[in-house]
């Protein structure tokens, strides 16, 4: 970064905060991770420098030979990884590629049908301030007030009521595994297709920890930088049958040139998934999920659905006596970063919210273990149990110890 440092110091300057502010703080955000070198290199390569509008092969631009390789590789390696039959790597979020389905499957005032935001879903599958929720007819199912899990007879009720063309499955949110052969049944029983948004658990199913989509979406949507740990960006997997419709709407319908040098990290994260390696990382991103999960519940904390099958936990903090956004604050005081985040049923406008979500993707990255969870949970449950007058500074220094004694890979000097 000397280059950088002599050319704009400003810029410079706040990478290296961010860097230190990563490095010193515990990062419990269920859908941020930290991307290996290697990924980074290619996400910082010349590749971004090239315009390559079009597919490989069928390019509006001379010089794509080698951006074609790259683009051949990441569409390559993400079928063998999730299977399926044509993907597309352009999309450059997981935002874009689920307008690129809607525009792909849908016209303007047709009905969707999708998780209810407070319930865990996301924005982008129908919420009124989302294009999404704007252009069509959008329905939502919710959780069971009972178990705070989805009850399938109640999203098959729902399905019936409000006849959608497409479902939604897939969350930011959810703690709970998908079911997606009942989607799928709930989808032919009302004619609807069905896309499965897998942004938040992707890298669980490349390691074989949670069920595949593949084989029961029409399309099947992700982001690469959540627990699959790879670069910024999206993806999406379809059935033949709408593999010309897709690419058509990615490119030239939606988007542009493609990120070429997103792409090449993509590629480079695919191929990361597919070791044995990242299936043991992710048997642990889960294992230090339920285990702090556990830990939390003894401290008498209540955690939304009581408990976790993946690598996030949704904490009912107004069962504590605080908001969301409390929550957030206290924890931040002592270098714990979690997100404010609404719960089923939430009565809290979304910028206060009654819950907070907390992931273990980048801490397991940086090598915290079960002993870890242990004293995470200790910390959490205290700081927000804690009154406004309790001196946490012996919080920070322990977060500040734990976090420093666990470097992030490729940071440590
Ligand atoms: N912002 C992402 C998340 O935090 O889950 C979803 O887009």
């Amino acid at each position: 970064m000397q280059m950088l440092q002599m050319v704009d110091p400003l810029v410079y300057q706040a990478i290296k905060a961010e860097e230190n502010r990563q490095q010193e703080h515990l990062e419990l955000i269920a859908s941020e991770n930290w991307t290996s070198l290697a990924v980074r290199e290619a996400v910082g390569s010349v590749m971004t420098d090239k315009y390559a509008e079009g597919y490989p092969r069928r390019r509006y631009y001379g010089g794509c030979e080698y951006v074609d390789t790259v683009e051949d590789l990441a569409r390559r390696r993400v079928l063998e990884l999730y299977g399926g039959h044509h993907a597309n790597v352009q999309p450059h979020s997981g935002a874009s590629a689920n307008l690129s389905v809607y525009l792909a499957a849908l016209k303007p005032s047709d009905t969707i049908l999708g998780l209810e935001l407070s319930h865990g879903g996301h924005l982008t599958h129908g919420s009124a301030v989302s294009v999404s929720g704007q252009l069509y007819r959008a329905e939502h199912y919710q959780v069971s007030s009972v178990t705070e899990q989805l009850d399938m007879d109640d999203v098959r009720d729902r399905a019936h009521q409000v006849h959608p063309k497409l479902i939604i499955a897939g969350a930011s949110a959810y703690p709970r595994t998908w079911d997606f052969a009942a989607f799928r049944a709930i989808a032919d029983e009302v004619g609807a297709l069905l896309m499965v948004d897998m942004a938040h658990f992707a890298g669980l199913v490349a390691a074989g920890l949670h069920p595949n989509p593949v084989p029961y979406g029409d399309f099947v949507t992700s982001t690469t930088h959540k627990t699959l740990r790879g670069p910024r960006g999206g993806f999406i997997i379809v059935q033949s049958s709408w593999a010309k419709a897709i690419d058509k709407v990615v490119f030239p319908g939606l988007q542009g040139g493609p990120l070429v040098h997103a792409i090449a990290g993509k590629a480079v994260a695919f191929h990361e998934a597919s070791q044995s390696s990242f299936r043991q990382y992710q048997s642990k991103v889960i294992g230090n999920a339920q285990r702090l999960a556990a830990r939390l519940m003894e401290r008498g904390l209540r955690l939304v659905s009581g408990g976790t099958d993946n690598h996030l936990i949704l904490v009912n903090t107004l069962a504590s006596g605080i908001t969301g956004k409390m929550a957030q604050e206290r924890l931040a005081l002592v270098g714990i970063t979690v997100n404010k985040n609404a719960i089923p049923f939430d009565r809290e406008r979304p910028a206060v919210t009654s819950g907070i979500r907390i992931g273990t993707p980048q801490v397991t990255s940086r090598g915290l273990d079960m002993a870890a969870m242990d004293e995470l949970a200790a910390i959490i449950s205290d700081v927000l149990l804690s009154d406004d007058n309790q001196d946490l500074s012996p919080y920070a220094k322990r977060v500040r110890e734990l976090a420093l004694n666990h470097p992030l890979p490729g940071l440590e000097e």
